[in-house]
């Protein structure tokens, strides 16, 4: 599993796909609520900041040209590692989630396999997990392996073996556990994915709902970094929603300074991942 980490690359998950604005008000759903929310992020502690965009009424949306304007203004307005879910809801084709890499951030999700997700099923049939993964590589954008699941991680050793080094040669995943189909949010779960990982990558673990807590810690402790954010909590604890994305942060960073870990800056969080720098470029 590789050893403990000096620092903790804090990732930021604010909006999602799932949540309606209308039973979480503080869900961030505009371009200045996002970017607003991604700056107290940032303060708090975070380095990188996983990104759903919601259309004018709200709704989830895949569309290219919000997605570029959301790039363009959260590269503006902070210096977070800006990754776009090519996850989207349940219900986007994949033309569309592909589409996703051509608003060019400087990573995005790459899910290693279907789950089921509650009663819905999230599709990542292995041919498009191959040709999404080339085209991160062909457009120099570094993926994010999505792991639900215990099997997510062995078709990711896959795909390693069968495609290559992913765009700038470090391999980073994201645990999602706890999720109603995928493996459970317990210290043995992100142990058992953790152990089977590639050898030098590191990897970050959130528990949705009620494993939020039991994930953080695990993580911490088995030498993972943390993911916290609205798209996979709305409850800070029992019967106290969550006030804000960044009291989700706030909380990450005293777990990690108790563990005697640094929030990572997002200088390191550059660094960690390899990501390009896009910083300069005008959008179109
Ligand atoms: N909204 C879920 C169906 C990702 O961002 O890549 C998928 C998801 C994963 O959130
Ligand atoms: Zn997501």
């Amino acid at each position: 599993m590789g050893g403990v980490p000096q620092e903790t690359l804090i990732t930021v998950a604010p909006t999602g796909a799932e949540t309606a604005k209308s039973d979480a008000p503080a869900l961030p759903v505009t371009l200045d609520e996002l970017v607003g929310t991604a700056k107290a992020c940032q303060a708090a502690g975070a380095g990188l900041i996983h990104v759903h965009i919601r259309d004018a009424d709200a709704r989830p949306t895949l569309d290219l040209q919000r997605l570029t304007d959301t790039v363009a203004a959260l590269r503006e307005g902070t210096d977070l590692v800006v990754q776009l879910s090519t996850g989207g809801a349940v219900t986007d084709p994949y033309e569309a989630r592909l589409g996703v890499l051509d608003a060019e951030p400087d990573s995005c999700s790459l899910t290693c396999g279907t789950v089921n997700f509650g009663s819905d099923v999230f599709l990542n049939p292995w041919d498009f997990m191959v040709e999404l993964y080339r085209k991160t590589q062909a457009l120099e954008i570094v993926p994010e392996f999505e792991l639900f699941d215990l099997g997510h991680v062995i078709a990711l050793n896959r795909l390693l073996d069968k495609e290559g080094a992913p765009y700038g040669g470090h391999v980073h995943c994201d645990l999602v556990l706890g999720v109603p189909g995928g493996a459970p949010g317990t210290t043995e779960a992100v142990v058992a994915m953790a152990r089977e990982l590639p050898p030098g990558a590191s990897w970050s673990a959130t528990g949705v709902g009620r494993s939020t807590m039991p994930v953080a810690l695990a993580a911490l402790s088995a030498g993972g970094h943390l993911r916290v954010g609205m798209e996979d909590t709305l409850t800070y604890a029992p019967g106290r929603p969550v006030r804000d994305n960044a009291e989700l942060v706030e909380r990450a960073a005293t777990l990690s300074r108790l563990a005697l870990r640094e929030p990572m800056t997002t200088d390191g969080a550059r660094s960690l991942l390899h990501v390009k720098d896009r910083r300069n470029e005008v959008a179109a």
